[in-house]
């Protein structure tokens, strides 16, 4: 009932602000246990349109399973939203993926080997869903045409364990354009490239992009709706902030999801 994946017909949000990278107050409330303020966070993705939250609480001086036990026993009680598990370890997703009462989205396998030997099994146990990131044993690729051949190698290893394309979700991996510029563009090719050949969703961090370059929020926004433009299922962003809400409310207009307007007009007329 509550929480199959929801990815589908129309542009999904996934709330990135569970996560303490480069968060203070957050990793503040992880030191000292305070599910509260997490829970309050994902109240306020939920509010602002988050549609997935996701749930990253890596910190080198906690104990990150117990605290992820700890959070998604108290999320999946009080908010309404599917989770998705973000974290390197896999003994901490597979805690939150056996507690967890639904279909959960774990956060991430990537093509190398060893990777896909560790998250495979969980997610077939389980029967979660699982982003795939196209980097492998030789890292980042520099080209579109060198993302599908990881992607093909993640969907292709993952139905030898029985998990179905249906279960992958591809990550395109967002580079910055202030240190990779040449490669912004070769990730939205790969999105096409990838759908066209499998029945794959496909997800992106966009904020990425704008690393280290100012007025970070006009990057952003031109990134995501491109990326959207390009077919990017569920873009994994801040939906408290306005400028981003705007482009995906605006975008799902022009892309004919949002039938006849109505959450568009509806959302803006209350002011
Ligand atoms: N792909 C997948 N998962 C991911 C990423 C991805 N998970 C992590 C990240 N990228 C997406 N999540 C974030 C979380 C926080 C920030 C960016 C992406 C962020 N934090 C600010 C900082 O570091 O300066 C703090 C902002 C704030 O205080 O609000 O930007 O690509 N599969």
């Amino acid at each position: 009932s509550k929480k199959t994946v929801i990815l589908g017909e129309s542009v999904k949000i996934i709330g990135e602000r569970i996560n303490p990278t480069g968060k203070k107050k957050l990793k503040e409330a992880l030191r000292n246990n305070d599910i509260d303020y997490i829970i309050s966070e994902a109240i306020v993705q939920k509010e602002t349109g988050s549609d997935i939250l996701d749930i990253n609480l890596g910190l080198p001086e906690i104990d990150e399973k117990e605290m992820m036990r700890k959070v998604v026993i108290e999320l999946q009680s009080l908010i309404d939203l599917p989770l998705q598990i973000d974290s390197v370890k896999a003994d901490v997703i597979e805690e939150a993926v056996r507690i967890y009462n639904g279909k959960a989205i774990i956060n991430s396998v990537n093509g190398k080997t060893s990777s896909m030997e560790k998250i495979f099994p969980i997610a077939k146990k389980y029967g979660a869903c699982v982003i795939g990131l196209t980097l492998d044993e030789e890292g980042l690729p520099k080209t579109a045409e060198k993302r599908l051949k990881i992607a093909s190698k993640i969907i292709e290893t993952a139905k030898t364990y029985g998990i179905p394309e249906e279960n992958i979700i591809i990550d395109c991996l967002v580079l910055t354009a202030s240190a990779a510029q040449e490669s912004v563009m070769e990730t939205l090719k790969a999105i096409p490239m990838i759908k066209s050949k499998y029945n794959v969703k496909t997800v992106l961090g966009a904020s990425n992009v704008s690393f280290g370059l100012p007025n970070r929020k006009i990057i952003n926004a031109t990134y995501l709706a491109l990326a959207l433009g390009y077919g990017l299922d569920a873009p994994i962003t801040d939906s408290t902030s306005e400028i981003l809400m705007d482009t995906i409310r605006s975008f799902k207009i022009l892309a004919n999801q949002d039938k006849e307007c109505k959450e568009f007009i509806e959302f803006y007329s209350k002011t």
